[in-house]
């Protein structure tokens, strides 16, 4: 049962049995693509990389799980990027599938990432900001396996805990850094060593990656790959660093549009987290609202996405990696970011707000011969359903009372059961004043967001509302329509259902206190 007592910083774990009915039980519902393994005897067709002491019969996947960082939906050939072009991400979608309405429930890198992990939203987990580690006694999909005598890896970027580098539970092996890591030069934590990787973060990660999945592996494998790209400071490689120049980049029509928001969003546009401001150091001199000042954004534009043609090169080689190795088909190869990013969307840069750009992320999966090439998923899936996804694919136990659910069915094509709404949270950061709190709920059609003060009175800014069948661009916020009036009542009840479902109940979060044209502390920008 939900304890009342308990205090904000107190991460709230329990939920509901509703909520662990409709969450955890469909999850653990029997749709195994693995058969369920035995441990074997000697190896019977040892070889470099490949699996042994392992009856092949019996053998369950291994599993390579690609996270990139702030990569929006759309930053990917396969969903018609204008100019960015992405083989090797495109191959997995075509081989694979490709989930065209992936969400992240908090969209903020530390509490994504570790919902990934744990299955749990943000007010559960306890990661709410991007300065908490990821709880030392909290279960997550990488222990699962880790007990399910799974050998496991984490390589690259963790971000969970600025100020640690140290091995967390779950890996037996594991090279990764404090907070952000650099573009070039990280010093990297590996299993206990220090060492400076010389030379591009996107290529160093790759490396280990490569080194590692080439080792003999005697029991079925996880793999955690994490990147920085395309995180600010967006530094794409110099052989890519510009080639984009003469691609043709301007403010989004939806900038000027901004009539109908609530005012918050008009005041964020000239600040660190807006389209006048000084966009992560690419304009020097601002808030800058000059039509020609826009060659500032245009330069930002073309950096975080030049930034990911490496990590499409990487995901390249880690796919001709595995099919050397003969284990390509036998793994469960994900590929997702953490959060998405504006690009001007609303006179806004960076996220955390529930909008569309903010939210939605890219998820591929390819699994051989269990997934048909080019499957296209419609439903909407979440960054809290994977953990359990992986874990039902790999026939390992499931974790007990978590939010997400296992989308293995919807790769069989069994949508009956799926959610038909979400909850989205956010709680408002001193250090970054630039984003409210958020309470939101999305269904297919529609996006009901409120934004509390904090002190359990009033809401502190007018909410939002759109169709998103009618209006994908969220242009035109229909709240102050009467009629929708009707609409808005239902959709605050299915919020407050889905809160009260998820344990989200009793609503805590710090106070609203604004938006602020200061700009963050230079060490957590
Ligand atoms: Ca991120």
């Amino acid at each position: 049962m939900q304890n009342r007592k308990q205090s904000m910083e107190k991460p709230r774990r329990t939920i509901s049995r509703r909520a662990f009915m409709t969450g955890a039980a469909k999850a653990s519902a029997a749709f195994a693509f693995a058969p369920q393994y035995t441990l074997a005897g000697p190896a019977s067709n040892p070889g470099p990389g490949h699996n042994r002491g392992l009856r092949t019969a019996d053998r369950r996947p291994n599993v390579v799980f690609i996270l990139t960082d702030d990569q929006r939906w759309d930053l990917l050939g396969c969903e018609g990027h204008p100019f960015l072009t992405t083989p090797n991400l495109d191959r997995l979608a075509a081989e694979g599938a490709r989930f065209a309405n992936m969400f992240v429930t908090t969209s903020l890198c530390s509490p994504s990432r570790a919902s990934f992990l744990s299955g749990l939203y943000a007010h559960s987990h306890g990661v709410l900001n991007n300065f908490t580690d990821y709880p030392g006694d909290l279960s997550s999909f990488p222990r699962a396996l880790q007990a399910a005598s799974y050998e496991t890896a984490y390589i690259g970027k963790w971000h969970m805990g600025e100020q640690s580098d140290e091995k967390r539970p779950g890996f037996d092996y594991w090279a990764s850094h404090k907070g952000q890591g650099k573009y070039y030069d990280t010093e990297f934590n590996i299993n206990g060593r220090r060492v400076i990787k010389k030379g591009y973060y996107t290529h160093r990660v790759t490396d280990m990656a490569v080194d590692w999945l080439q080792q003999e592996h005697d029991r079925p494998f996880l793999l955690i790959l994490g990147h920085k790209a395309s995180h600010t400071p967006f530094t794409p490689e110099a052989k890519y660093r510009h080639i984009y120049d003469d691609i043709k980049i301007e403010y989004p029509k939806t900038a000027f549009s901004l009539q109908s928001k609530p005012e918050w969003v008009k005041q964020r546009i000239d600040t660190w987290h807006g389209i006048y401001g000084p966009l992560y150091g690419f304009r020097k001199k601002f808030p800058d609202r000059s039509p020609e000042s826009v060659r500032h954004f245009a330069e930002f534009v073309r950096a975080y996405t030049a930034a990911i043609k490496s990590v499409d090169d990487s995901v390249g080689r880690i796919y001709e990696t595995l099919k050397r190795t003969g284990q390509l088909d036998n793994t469960l190869l994900i590929f997702a970011g953490d959060n998405g990013m504006f690009l001007g969307e609303h006179g806004m840069t960076d996220k955390r707000t529930m909008h569309e750009p903010s939210i939605r992320v890219p998820l591929l999966v390819r699994f051989g011969k269990h997934i048909r090439p080019g499957t296209v998923i419609h439903q909407m899936v979440l960054n809290i359903d994977v953990a359990p996804s992986i874990l039902d694919i790999c026939s390992a136990p499931a974790l007990d009372n978590i939010h997400g659910m296992s989308f293995a069915p919807l790769l069989k094509g069994r949508t009956s059961g799926w959610r038909r709404s979400w909850y989205y949270e956010y709680n408002y950061e001193r250090q970054f004043p630039y984003t409210p709190n958020v309470r939101g709920v999305r269904t297919d059609e529609w996006k009901y967001v409120r934004y509390p003060h904090g002190d359990g009175g009033p809401d502190r800014h007018k909410a939002e509302l759109y169709n998103l069948r009618t209006d994908p661009g969220e242009t035109r916020n229909l709240i102050d329509e009467p009629a929708y009036a009707t609409r808005v009542t239902e959709l605050r009840t299915e919020l407050k259902r889905l809160m009260k479902e998820t344990g989200a109940l009793p609503d805590k979060m710090p106070i609203d206190e604004g938006v602020k044209s200061e700009l963050p502390e230079e060490s957590i920008r």
